[in-house]
């Protein structure tokens, strides 16, 4: 999906979040476990407010184990509920659902009081472009997935799907803008696929891909790609993995097009290792502090 985000679009958004979110009793907060700063909503906080909320950090199948252990503890310490996940996989779902109920007990227990028993606990997934927001979905309503169709007081538009575990899901899911000021996060979102590669050509971005990871995991890039880096430039480190892997045009010159879309489609899925992009200041260790 390709949003163009202006400030009236973003209001718009927002007050349609806003009413969604008062008929959940909980909000699934999805961010991208590879840049868990650059991956979140710049005024989630206020757009949530004290609705019960667990961060998804999703996508961990591709980030580091450090850097997912980092950021779980970065976020608990906030006082937020998160967890590792993996979207394209079905077993963090009882995890999820055990956490939506022990955070929405209180209100359970009201409801009880009143004499409501067995009431589905309702949530709604929101988060910025291509964070997972519909493999979540599809993943919690698997197959059997059912609309429970319009409930009273809820605008016609919206749809509640019974999930596993005796959850209702709102169908659509709240698209939220990423943040756009930091030159390092804009980076951030385009390595990962968050944002169209045109906003910088792809031979650019791959270079400053490459440029990153020899920050972050030289070793990485050297086993996957076979030499060493010792002083060299991003750019002679692409020309090098370019002739590497055979991508030469006629007359011997590295097709460097070609280079640059290896690199950024293995990056993505994963291929060159598990990888978190960003850290916690206090946790920077000499890599990208946010
Ligand atoms: N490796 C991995 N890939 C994932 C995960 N979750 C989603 N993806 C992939 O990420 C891409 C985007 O997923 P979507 O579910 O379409 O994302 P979305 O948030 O609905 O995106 P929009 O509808 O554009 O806002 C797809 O290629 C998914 O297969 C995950 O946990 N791990
Ligand atoms: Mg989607």
């Amino acid at each position: 999906m390709n949003i163009n985000w202006y400030p009236g679009h973003m209001k718009k958004t927002r007050e349609s979040i806003e009413k969604n979110l008062s008929m959940v009793d909980v909000v699934f907060e999805l961010i991208d476990a590879r840049i868990p700063y650059s991956s979140q909503n710049p005024v989630i906080d206020s757009i949530v407010k004290d609705k019960p909320r667990i961060i998804i950090l999703n996508k961990a199948d591709l980030s580091s184990i450090k850097g997912n252990k980092i950021w779980q503890e970065y976020f608990k310490k906030k006082g937020l509920n998160t967890i590792l996940f993996n979207s394209l996989d079905r077993r963090g779902i009882e995890e999820l659902i055990h956490m939506s109920r022990n955070i929405t007990a209180e209100k359970t227990i009201s409801y009880e009081k009143k004499g409501i028993i067995n009431r589905s606990i309702r949530a709604m997934i929101i988060g910025i472009p291509n964070v997972g927001k519909s493999t979540l979905i599809n993943n919690l309503t698997g197959r059997r997935g059912a609309k429970v169709g319009n409930k009273p007081g809820i605008t016609k538009s919206n749809q509640w799907i019974k999930t596993k575990g005796d959850l209702e899901l709102l169908d659509t899911p709240g698209i939220l803008w990423p943040k756009f000021e930091e030159k390092r996060v804009g980076l951030n979102l385009a390595f990962t696929g968050a944002i169209k590669d045109e906003i910088l050509d792809r031979e650019t971005l791959a270079l400053k891909l490459i440029e990153t990871l020899v920050e972050i995991c030289p070793e990485l890039l050297e086993k996957r790609y076979n030499f060493e880096i010792g002083d060299s430039s991003p750019l002679e480190i692409m020309t090098d993995i370019g002739f590497k892997r055979g991508c030469i045009m006629r007359g011997g010159e590295v097709d460097y097009e070609k280079i640059s879309n290896i690199l950024l489609d293995e990056f993505r899925k994963g291929v060159i290792g598990n990888i978190t992009l960003e850290f916690p200041r206090e946790n920077t260790d000499g890599h990208i502090g946010v």
